[in-house]
């Protein structure tokens, strides 16, 4: 086993990762940047290392002064968590050539999944369900014109070495055809330094569902069931659950399979998600395959009992997966919202600064992954995500009402952030049936902020409260208190939410 971490990043995930390496007995290396000096996750490790100035690019994805940092202090892994280098195939082969293990997939395996047409054609070889769309790249309209044609529009352009939305374009029909493509090419291009771009049928309304495998060096394969992130905002993620509500067992125990197809035909090792899309027909199809452990991770864990974090620390390290397919059961329901600095109210512009007053939720069966304190600062120079609030109870049913209670007693101030957003979406009624789908958010935009004369009306009777001396005044709790009054404890029962 490892004697020695380092922990390639930062806030929750690098706070996360240092948990488990603990619990194996692991010393562990952080890094920080010149702005990250006061953070949370120092505070975490045996030994931190300064990597460069503020901006990502000199610091957190500096691959040089990464690799001098573990060469300094002696470490023999590299866990890069999520974002910044995890998925980089240049810092993984820089990790091998320097003798240090990657915690993850080696830099085969990352390149074979960084390529959309490539995955796509090795997965239809293994029979698993791929969107209908092209076999390979090509700039000939006459191409894509007649691959359109045959698959039917509406149609999808979606670069080729990409992710997330970026150099997509729906297309409706063939007039649209060359603009988009010529639009989709130069987005991938500033993006992803490559303009190669491929077209799709375009799947409407479709659910994303996502299935967790770990792999080891000696072809152990398992799954560990699916994510659904379904309820997502400009392809950034905000809501996600498992079970999904749209999958019965049957089909659950036949994309677990396919999953597991796809991970061990690219001898791809440790942990790693396939994305599926299902459409309206509850037809699935493969979507890509994200090589990293991911933001989501941890309501898996909930309810399988498995800590994926040590899985990869394990796997890398040489060891065999002793779990067995027939060992992972789904118990209970889990639901992650993920907490964000940035303003609902204003495009949810990010929202860095000082919190000043900090309070978060527990109890039995919530979990809280967090990056921040009470007085630290959000840099603006990273992704605005503060922290994670996981909650697992019995069913589908009581996590809803559990992370409903949870996110009330999640206080922060000083700071915009989307806690209350997040509490508007778990108490609609749409969300509560459980039959949504990708566009959810666009389709709830209305519902999902209370209107103006509303928050009026609130603040009017916040304010008429206060002056009657309805307020939990003088309480027991907070006599007791030695903390200074804060603006919820001098308004008590208020809150401000939406009716619909
Ligand atoms: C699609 C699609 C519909 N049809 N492909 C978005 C991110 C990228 N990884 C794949 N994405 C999509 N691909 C076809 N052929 C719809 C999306 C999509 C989406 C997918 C998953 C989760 C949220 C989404 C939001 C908008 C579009």
């Amino acid at each position: 086993m490892f004697k020695k971490i380092l922990i390639a990043n930062r806030g929750e995930i690098a706070i996360r990762i240092s948990k488990a390496c603990k619990e194996l007995g692991i010393s562990t290396v952080g890094v920080y940047s010149t702005i990250d000096k006061p953070s949370l996750h120092l505070r975490y490790m045996d030994d931190i290392v300064w990597i460069g100035d503020s901006p990502p690019l000199s610091s957190y994805l500096n691959i040089q002064a990464i690799l001098e940092a573990a060469k300094k202090t002696k470490a023999e892994a590299i866990h890069p968590g999520y974002g910044f280098l995890a998925e980089n195939e240049k810092f993984a082969k820089a990790c091998e050539d320097a003798g240090i293990i990657f915690i993850g997939p080696d830099s085969k395996a990352l390149s074979l999944v960084g390529d959309k047409v490539a995955s796509r054609n090795t997965v239809k070889k293994l029979g698993v369900p791929i969107i209908p769309g092209m076999a390979m790249i090509t700039k000939d309209l006459k191409k894509f014109k007649h691959a359109a044609k045959d698959v039917g529009y509406p149609v999808i352009i979606k670069a080729s070495m990409g992710g997330g939305g970026k150099g997509m374009r729906v297309v409706y029909n063939e007039n649209e055809l060359e603009k988009s493509i010529a639009a989709g090419q130069r987005e991938a291009l500033s993006a992803f330094g490559d303009e190669s771009v491929y077209l799709e049928k375009y799947i409407e309304q479709p659910r994303h569902i996502e299935f967790q495998v770990l792999r080891d060096n000696f072809g152990n394969c398992i799954h560990l069931f699916e994510r659904e992130c379904s309820i997502q905002r400009r392809h950034q993620k905000i809501i996600e659950e498992t079970p999904s509500p749209a999958l019965d067992n049957n089909m659950r125990m036949k994309m677990g399979e396919e999953a597991k197809k796809v991970i061990e035909a690219s001898d791809y090792t440790t942990a790693g998600t396939v994305e599926f899309l299902l459409d309206k027909n509850k037809k699935f199809y493969f979507l890509e395959v994200n090589a990293r452990i991911q933001v989501e991770h941890p309501i898996t864990e909930m309810v399988t009992g498995v800590d994926l974090v040590r899985q990869q620390i394990l796997i890398a390290a040489g060891e065999k997966i002793t779990l067995k397919q027939d060992q992972i059961k789904q118990n209970g329901h889990a639901i992650e919202t993920r907490i964000y600095a940035e303003d609902p109210d204003n495009n949810f512009v990010p929202s860095p600064g000082k919190i000043l007053f900090l309070s978060e939720p527990n109890g039995p069966g919530i979990r809280v992954d967090s990056g921040i304190y009470q007085g630290c600062d959000i840099p603006p120079h990273y992704d605005p995500i503060l922290s994670k609030l996981i909650v697992w109870s019995e069913n589908r049913n009581m996590s809803i009402i559990r992370i409903s209670e949870a996110l009330k007693e999640y206080i922060i101030l000083g700071i915009k952030n989307n806690i209350g957003y997040l509490k508007r979406i778990i108490n609609s009624k749409d969300f509560a049936k459980g039959n949504y789908d990708t566009h959810f958010i666009d389709e709830h935009e209305e519902k999902l902020f209370p209107k103006q004369e509303k928050l009026d009306i609130a603040l009017i009777a916040g304010a008429l409260s206060k002056q009657a001396g309805y307020t939990k005044s003088e309480s027991d709790f907070q006599k007791a208190s030695t903390m200074k009054s804060t603006p919820w404890q001098e308004l008590g029962k208020w809150e401000i939410c939406s009716l619909s």
